[in-house]
């Protein structure tokens, strides 16, 4: 599978308004046909006041700014005749402070009142997240309620039985409408404040018992739902939630090959592989595959993050040979740009997609002028499909080599070699087997078996049986093939 995640807004527009919908998606279809993809991760399309969506004030609507469920019910009819499968993304841990829930609450109805928590004698409410120092009690209507994502976004109290059931109520909602799964946000956050000492405190415990039991009932509804988890920690923690989903997010092993790379030294890869693809060695069993990303739309983009080409394309020759599941965040297959200012405000990686190299034309969504990407610089969808050296057709080749190679999803992995240098994995499953190597600095020649297809993913030159590897250079090299050598 190669999943996409993309932001509806910043996509394609379908009806001239500017703004990324439904529509427009459904027309581009094809571009991620062409690319490689066929997995959509969709960022929340529900209605929300807050331009990411991720605040939402009705769990059962479509932002009318996005189409209707005409539209949505058209999209997803085309993604599944085309192959693509949906996932939404839907964040169930608090709502937007407009939602109707915390509406009526404010109005003093009891029932509603016990889906969100309120301050007593013993909180502190100045008491500040463990993360950007942002504080997680807000007063409104002289009341104090707890939100750990911002004034904007009150916790649901899913301590409340009635909460829990309002939520399944939307997850079922979602899947008759046709999607084929979630991405959970914030999984780790369902019951993070605990109501007893009245302090901020990971229940890690009872959100496990939570999810258990929603996937349980998004499984009953459609046994072959996708579902994956976000849960933002340390390998320690995210470990604790393997085995739930199908697929986990990895963030520590995406910061680990942004290290390397920007370090040139293999070791932060091979020390974290041991670590965050654990499974994926000798007798372990996977449980959870590893959705392995470079950037997401929380993050700084990649090109701004390491500054140059080069590395970007040998970061994404790494994800893409590496068991698991490869997601790319919409616009990195134009190595777009875009630099994180906080978490609590990520407009400027989420910046419109540059279809054409003037900067508009039919589709193209105008609802934020670029800051990052300046029109006219060759990296337009435009600009790079007409030219067979461009990132984007690197990155389609590099999706290709993937798909040919699907195998490599569920392989497991033995370092053969490490060094500060480079690193070489045998990947292998029982009926296949690839020997590939990440070279971070040196000027390496490696000797191919006959019988053996080669990649040369990046930066690899063929000189007779010999592969000649320049600094930041991967080869893949298949064992027992009897087709002859591609390269990228
Ligand atoms: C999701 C979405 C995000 C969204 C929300 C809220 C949640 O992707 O777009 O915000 O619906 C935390 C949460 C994540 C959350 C991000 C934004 N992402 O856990 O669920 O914030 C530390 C913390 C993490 C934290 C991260 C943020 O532990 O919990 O993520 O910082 O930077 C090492 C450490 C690790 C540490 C990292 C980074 O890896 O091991 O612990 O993570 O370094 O330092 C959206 C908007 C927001 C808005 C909100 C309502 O984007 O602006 O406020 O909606």
């Amino acid at each position: 599978m190669i999943c996409y995640e993309l932001f509806l807004r910043s996509f394609f527009d379908g009806n001239g308004d500017g703004i990324g919908d439904l529509e427009g998606l459904e027309h581009m279809l094809d571009y991620l046909i062409d690319l490689g993809v066929d997995c959509i991760w969709l960022l929340p399309i529900m209605s929300s006041p807050a331009f990411h969506g991720y605040t939402v004030s009705d769990f059962q609507s479509i932002n009318s700014l996005y189409g209707n469920f005409d539209d949505l019910n058209k999209l997803l009819s085309s993604a599944h005749s085309k192959g693509i499968k949906i996932i939404l993304d839907i964040p169930v841990n608090h709502v937007s402070v407009c939602h109707e829930w915390f509406v009526k609450a404010l109005q003093g109805e009891s029932k509603y009142q016990k889906y969100f928590t309120w301050s007593n004698d013993k909180t502190d409410i100045n008491e500040l997240r463990h993360w950007g120092n942002a504080r997680i009690w807000h007063s409104i209507d002289n009341k104090h309620f707890y939100g750990l994502f911002g004034p904007g976004s009150a916790d649901l109290n899913f301590e409340n039985p009635f909460v829990v059931d309002e939520i399944k109520k939307v997850f079922s909602f979602w899947l008759e409408k046709g999607f084929d799964g979630f991405r959970l946000d914030a999984a780790k956050h369902i019951f993070d404040y605990n109501t007893q000492k009245m302090k901020f405190e990971y229940q890690h415990e009872k959100n496990i018992a939570f999810w258990e039991d929603m996937r349980d009932y998004i499984l009953g509804i459609n046994k072959d739902a996708v579902i994956i988890s976000e849960v933002w920690d340390s390998p320690e923690i995210v470990k604790k939630y393997e085995g739930l989903f199908e697929i986990g997010f990895n963030f520590p092993f995406s910061y680990s090959i942004k290290d390397s790379v920007k370090n040139n030294d293999a070791s932060f890869l091979a020390d974290e592989m041991q670590k965050n693809l654990s499974s994926y060695f000798a007798d372990s069993q996977v449980v959870t595959k590893s959705g392995n990303f470079l950037t997401n739309h929380d993050m700084t983009r990649l090109y701004s993050e390491l500054g140059n080409i080069k590395d970007v394309r040998f970061a994404f020759s790494i994800l893409f040979t590496l068991p698991g599941i490869p997601f790319i965040y919409y616009g990195e297959e134009l190595a777009m740009q875009g630099k994180l200012k906080s978490v609590d405000f990520t407009e400027d990686s989420q910046e419109p997609m540059q279809w054409y190299e003037l900067g508009y034309g039919y589709g193209q969504t105008e609802w934020k002028g670029y800051k990052f990407n300046p029109v006219g610089t060759g990296r337009s969808v435009q600009a790079q499909l007409q030219d067979s050296n461009s990132f984007l057709s690197f990155m389609k080749q590099l999706i290709l080599f993937r798909k040919d190679n699907l195998w490599l999803e569920d392989s497991k992995i033995q370092i053969i070699a490490r060094s500060k240098k480079s690193l070489t994995l045998k990947l292998y499953c029982s009926k296949k087997e690839a020997l590939v190597i990440y070279n971070f600095s040196s000027v390496k020649k490696v000797l191919c078996e006959e019988n053996s297809k080669i990649f040369y993913i990046s930066n690899c030159q063929k000189k007779g049986k010999e592969v000649i590897m320049r600094p930041k250079s991967v080869l893949v090299i298949i064992k027992n093939h009897k087709t002859q050598p591609g390269s990228l």
